[in-house]
């Protein structure tokens, strides 16, 4: 039943996602296999093999301490690494391929093995640098912003006080192409300059209606370039100018310290991992994110709210018996 439901909405077959984004992995087919079979049911060691010749991630002049010290302080900076230039190449191609081409929202790019294998990469590298465990949540999006509109309006990620040095909860963000100002880059109510935050009496924070009078900074970034920020930093993506060289577009993820609370959302699947799971962490995220959101069409938010409500009543079938 689920199997056809996946392939009622005519965009979200593995081969049509092959054809439109060749470059990257569905399903955990990696190249080096035979026949296109994931790896679910391979050893652990085959695993660990293929996940070695991915190293999305590399190391950049802003040391340790700088990109430690930026979130402690200020509760956002960049990363201390970057996204190698092929993978940011072959990701803003799909993403745009997806929607351009297939009228799919951007967030489809978490089909693909290769988003989520960045994420864990940047999980790995931002629990090396803070010394704390972070894992990937299954918690994603994907944006392509396009001349004449604007990214996301201002909000918190979690709206309770964070640990500043090792934040239970972190947002994650990279850029696929240049994020200037002009170009709906991230904007941040640094954490010392916010006063919600900076009264430590108060544990609840919430969106101020006039941003205007707010110090914010403009976190302008180029293709590559890889933000952190604790999740309750108040933040929001820019206008793209009708003058801007294109589209922006990025992806997001959001990492958990240890076993912090996240409001019940599960860890991230390790890639790779069976297309059937991807379709019902994408259909996830449309349900939370999609709504409102231009480039999610009423097919997809129908197609998600039906893949994710029969997967409980699935769970709740099972539970009965
Ligand atoms: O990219 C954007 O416009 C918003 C990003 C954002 O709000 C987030 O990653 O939480």
């Amino acid at each position: 039943m689920l199997n056809a439901l996946a392939y009622l909405h005519p965009q979200l077959g593995p081969e049509r996602l092959r054809a439109l984004a060749p470059s990257l992995t569905v399903a955990g087919a990696h190249a080096w296999l035979p026949h296109g079979r994931g790896l679910s049911h391979r050893s652990e060691s085959e695993r660990k093999r293929w996940l070695a010749h991915e190293r999305p991630l590399t190391q950049d002049t802003c040391t340790t301490q700088t990109f430690s010290n930026s979130l402690a302080t200020e509760g956002a900076g960049p990363l201390n690494a970057s996204v190698t230039r092929d993978r940011v190449d072959d990701l803003e191609a799909a993403v745009s391929a997806l929607v351009t081409k297939a009228s799919l929202p951007a967030c489809a790019v978490y089909l693909f093995d290769e988003p989520w294998l960045l994420g864990h990469a940047i999980g790995e590298h931002v629990s090396a640098n803070l010394g704390a465990h972070y894992i990937l949540l299954d918690d994603a999006w994907a944006w392509r912003v396009v001349p004449g509109t604007h990214g996301w309006a201002p909000h918190r990620g979690w709206y309770d006080r964070l640990d500043s040095r090792a934040p239970e909860l972190l947002n994650v963000w990279v850029a696929l192409t240049d994020a200037s100002v002009d170009r709906s880059c991230i904007h941040v109510v640094p954490l010392n300059q916010d006063a919600q935050y900076t009264n430590t009496e108060r544990h609840h924070f919430d969106v101020p209606t006039a941003l205007e009078d707010i110090p914010h900074v403009a976190l302008a970034a180029s293709a590559g370039d890889v933000l952190v920020w604790s999740a309750n930093v108040l933040h929001w993506g820019g206008p793209c100018d009708l003058q801007a060289l294109g589209p922006r577009v990025s992806v997001s993820f959001t990492l958990a310290r240890g076993s912090s609370p996240c409001d019940g959302v599960a860890p991230a699947l390790a890639p790779p991992c069976p297309f059937e799971q991807r379709l019902d962490s994408f259909a996830r995220q449309i349900v939370t994110y999609g709504i409102g959101q231009p480039d999610v069409s009423d097919a997809v938010i129908l197609w998600a709210k039906a893949r994710v409500m029969l997967n409980q009543f699935t769970k709740n079938m099972q539970h009965t018996q």
